[in-house]
């Protein structure tokens, strides 16, 4: 009985850590560059649904695209 009780504990806790962990979403410059390029165009920022709403304030240079150091400047302001 007590090693049912660990089963369901552990199966619980595991359930737990998964349902809090929701930084996962968050989709990487990689997975967003679709014929990589190594530029986000808006094309491809629309798979996104909040990156394609800050993406006119991530494309710092305004050429329309974002590039990896655009992508990674605006990850590190995210807290
Ligand atoms: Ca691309
Ligand atoms: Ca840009």
């Amino acid at each position: 009985m007590k090693a049912l009780l660990t089963v369901v504990t552990a199966t619980l806790l595991s359930a737990a850590a998964m349902a809090g962990d929701d930084k996962t979403h968050a989709a990487t410059f990689d997975s967003l560059d679709k014929n990589a390029d190594q530029q986000i165009s808006k094309t491809e920022a629309a798979g996104d649904k909040h990156l394609s709403e800050s993406f006119a304030a991530m494309d710092v240079n305004g050429d329309g695209y974002l590039s990896k150091s655009e992508f990674a400047a605006k990850m590190k302001t995210k807290s």
